[in-house]
């Protein structure tokens, strides 16, 4: 990997079995253009996952299920870096850093934080998941990433992790690089299939309105046959009249690698019907290699084990060496001293 090609980082945690739709055109698959032209690291947050109850090894064949399924997108361990994040020691250091340099009340204005809190109530929300975003901040500055490609639902925590760099800068002299998010607006929030006003989500979502990709293929693409629209005829991209028919034209042209406007275009004078039925092809196309990839990677342990294990080691070594500038910087003592 060269030295001198930006560096990118993300994460995606491993709390259920599959990813969605939404995480891999929000996220991963830019992470999997990214590899080409960046110093890439990419892991699956596992720390982060902690933050709702877990159990023991559920988390643990989700976090290889995850890795399984990053592989199979298409990430290349010779072109980039793919580890578990609580391999990396470091995260879990810095963040208690981090936490001391942010505030009580910008912590508490974090939507994710407040929408998932007012569902849950008080008692069964933890301190991690109020701390999540200062987590994922260590996770970004760590590496000294310069962008960060999430999906749009990312954007407050990103600007969180900006103010933070600056303040740490301002405060212990020059250390963090301040990280841009790398959000592509087509695919930036790709929504419920039965609620096209809210984002697939697999904490939100019902399962008839959520695409999970390991799910048998035939059945995602009855999801996508039977997804809401609306009850006019024309195909035609409008986000706020027409989101359901948006939804389904924008993972249509992601999917197919083509524009919304060519797909306009093709299917002018088609009804609704044709559209659907020609995405849950071109869907059922896609995923049933993937979930075939992805069974390989886990009926492989070894491979899948070696892997991890080298990613770990580079990012340990990029890792390290940022905690040892930002400890000597806070004041603790160190072999130097
Ligand atoms: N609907 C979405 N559209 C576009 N991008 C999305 N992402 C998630 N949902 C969408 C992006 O996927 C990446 C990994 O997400 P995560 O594992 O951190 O989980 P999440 O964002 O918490 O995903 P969910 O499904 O929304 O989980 P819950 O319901 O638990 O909150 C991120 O880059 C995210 O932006």
């Amino acid at each position: 990997m060269a030295l001198d090609r930006p560096r990118v980082l993300s994460g995606i945690q491993p709390t259920s079995g599959s990813f969605h739709l939404g995480n891999y055109l929000g996220a991963v698959r830019q992470w999997v253009a990214q590899q080409e032209t960046h110093d890439a690291f990419y892991m699956v947050v596992d720390l982060h996952a902690l933050t709702v109850v877990q159990d023991a090894e559920a988390l643990r064949a989700n976090a290889r299920i995850a890795a399984a399924q990053l592989l199979a997108a298409g990430l290349d361990p010779e072109r980039c870096t793919v580890f578990i994040q609580s391999h990396v020691p470091e995260h879990a250091q810095l963040a208690w850093v981090l936490n001391c340099l942010t505030g009580f009340g910008e912590a508490s204005r974090m939507t994710q934080f407040k929408d998932k809190s007012v569902k849950q109530g008080a008692d069964r929300t933890t301190v991690g998941l109020f701390t999540y975003p200062v987590l994922m901040a260590a996770d970004i500055l760590l590496y000294r990433s310069d962008a960060v490609p999430v999906g749009g639902d990312q954007r407050q925590h990103l600007e969180l992790t900006r103010v933070l760099a600056e303040r740490f800068n301002a405060r212990y002299g020059e250390t963090f690089t301040v990280p841009d998010a790398f959000i592509v607006p087509e695919t930036a929030r790709i929504t419920d299939l039965q609620d096209p006003s809210v984002k697939m989500s697999k904490s939100a979502s019902t399962p008839k309105g959520i695409v999970n990709l390991l799910d048998e293929p035939r059945s995602s693409a009855k999801k996508i046959r039977s997804a809401v629209t609306d009850t006019d005829t024309v195909i035609r991209y409008d986000e706020e009249k027409k989101p359901g028919i948006s939804n389904l034209l924008t993972i249509y042209a992601s999917l197919a690698d083509t524009t919304v406007a060519e797909l306009e275009q093709r299917y002018e004078g088609k009804g609704y019907g044709a559209l659907k039925t020609d995405l849950a092809d071109v869907l059922l196309d896609w995923v049933t290699p993937f979930r075939d990839r992805t069974r390989e990677y886990l009926d492989d342990p070894g491979t899948l084990n070696s892997i991890l294990a080298q990613g770990a080691e580079k990012a340990r070594a990029v890792a390290a060496e940022t905690l040892a500038l930002v400890y000597e910087r806070v004041g603790f003592l160190t072999a130097k001293h």
